[in-house]
């Protein structure tokens, strides 16, 4: 058993004192009133939920667990997962216990690749993917040891191990659908030196330029959390309140990040990309990004890739990638044009009063990085996603089990009770 297990043990001490002190000197404070146009509106800004793994201040952008992306950039996902469920980056032996014992756990069932191997040629990606996260709900430490009997206050290190297979499992598991999908030969097994970024980078088999090793591991790292509200994270912990474990709760939540409002972006935004490449003959002038906005708005879509429902500046992590293309290979032509299109879209969104934050989120960027180093199926870009999110997911949920957090119900209202209170 690793060094986590035991780091968690004691943070999760002080933490639950600390909840308890709260909870009774603080219970009745106020958070958040609720009003109507929230209710309607998706609940935007209602302040009822709690998560330490990471915050999203509006003109900050991802903060995990105090350290802004920017500190996070050179980091391996195996620290960032560390420093999520601890609260602490790691100590040179920390992490070399924490990453073995990933190391250890990598290896996906074969009935796994039986099932993905028998489903029809057009599934989506995605739906491999949580096919096969769903399937292995078999393998739930934590299931079993429920049926079987387990005191609430040990639930988490149950949850924890399934937290910590499936995280490892998840890149061999994406490389072989990616493989499999879009007939990129035998799958390539895990091997078990190697740590997450330059596994699932190995096991790919895209490239084997060094850069985009680089590029895996801080897509996994820039990806991981985005604090508890946004649709996968929320929808995490409400299944995983019913006591349901990772494996129902994970792929729930990647069901959620398949919509093109959340993490189905990344490929829109591309496809927008090469879209106005193609209609222009290459990387278009300042008026045709006028025309094509106008024109993309007109036709009731959204522009991908730009606005975000908390962010008001531009997102630090589409910060993150512009300067990794900047850094290595400034004059593709994909990635001038969407260098080109952040000079010139905000200031057109901006002339649209509605649209709350006219700056880019991560996926303006990610789709054409991905790209460039070969990696061109857009429907699999959703699936690296959730690879990487999937650090954040099973963090909070494992910390969400440890602080006994319990079956989410909040109250909904009917439209005669709206009538009443609008009068
Ligand atoms: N293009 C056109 N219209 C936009 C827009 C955009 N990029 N961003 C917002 N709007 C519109 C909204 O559709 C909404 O219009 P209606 O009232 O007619 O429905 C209005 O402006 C107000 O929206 P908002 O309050 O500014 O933003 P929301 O919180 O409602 O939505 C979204 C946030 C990210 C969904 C939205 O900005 C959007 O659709 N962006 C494009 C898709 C996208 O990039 N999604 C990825 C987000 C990052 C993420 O979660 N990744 O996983």
């Amino acid at each position: 058993m690793s060094i986590i297990f035991d780091r968690m043990s004691e943070r999760i001490e002080e933490w639950r004192m600390e909840d308890w002190q709260l909870k009774s000197k603080g219970g009745n404070k106020v958070l958040s009133e609720v009003t109507v146009a929230q209710a309607y509106g998706g609940m935007r800004g209602v302040r009822a939920l709690i998560c330490d793994t990471s915050r999203v201040p509006q003109d900050k952008g991802l903060i995990v667990r105090g350290m802004p992306l920017a500190e996070l950039v050179d980091k391996t996902p195996e620290e960032v997962y560390f420093l999520m469920l601890t609260g602490d980056l790691p100590t040179k032996d920390e992490l070399k216990s924490f990453t073995d014992d990933i190391k250890a756990r990598k290896n996906v069932p074969a009935y796994v690749w039986d099932l993905l191997r028998a489903m029809p040629r057009d599934t989506h990606p995605m739906v491999m993917l949580n096919s096969a996260i769903l399937i292995m709900h078999k393998e739930s430490v934590f299931a079993d040891e429920y049926d079987r009997g387990i005191k609430k206050d040990d639930q988490w290190k149950s949850t924890l191990e399934d937290a910590l297979n499936l995280v490892a499992k998840l890149p061999a598991i994406a490389a072989g659908i990616y493989r499999m999908k879009f007939n990129k030969g035998e799958i390539i097994p895990p091997d078990s030196s190697m740590d997450l970024a330059g596994d699932y980078f190995h096991m790919l088999g895209v490239s084997d330029v060094p850069d985009f090793k680089d590029l895996i591991r801080l897509y996994l790292v820039a990806h991981c959390d985005h604090e508890g509200g946004n649709v996968s994270a929320l929808a995490t912990q409400v299944i995983s309140s019913s006591l349901a474990d990772l494996y129902y709760s994970l792929s729930g939540a990647f069901n959620g990040l398949a919509g093109p409002l959340h993490g189905l972006a990344n490929q829109e935004s591309l496809k927008w990309v090469l879209e106005i490449m193609e209609k222009y003959g290459g990387t278009p002038t300042n008026n045709q990004i006028k025309e094509i906005v106008a024109k993309t708005m007109e036709s009731g879509k959204v522009i991908p890739g730009y606005g975000h429902a908390v962010l008001r500046i531009t997102d630090p992590r589409f910060d993150a990638f512009l300067n990794f293309g900047k850094k290595h290979f400034p004059n593709d032509p994909v990635f001038l044009t969407v260098s080109r299109l952040y000079e010139v879209v905000p200031e057109e969104l901006k002339k649209i009063e509605k649209i709350k934050n006219p700056w880019p989120n991560v996926d303006a960027v990610t789709g054409a990085i991905l790209y460039y180093y070969g990696l061109k199926e857009f429907s699999y870009y959703t699936v690296m996603f959730a690879v990487s999110r999937s650090l954040g997911l099973t963090a909070q949920t494992v910390i969400n089990r440890a602080m006994l957090t319990p079956l989410f119900r909040p109250k909904s209202v009917s439209t005669q009770y709206i009538r009443d209170i609008v009068g």
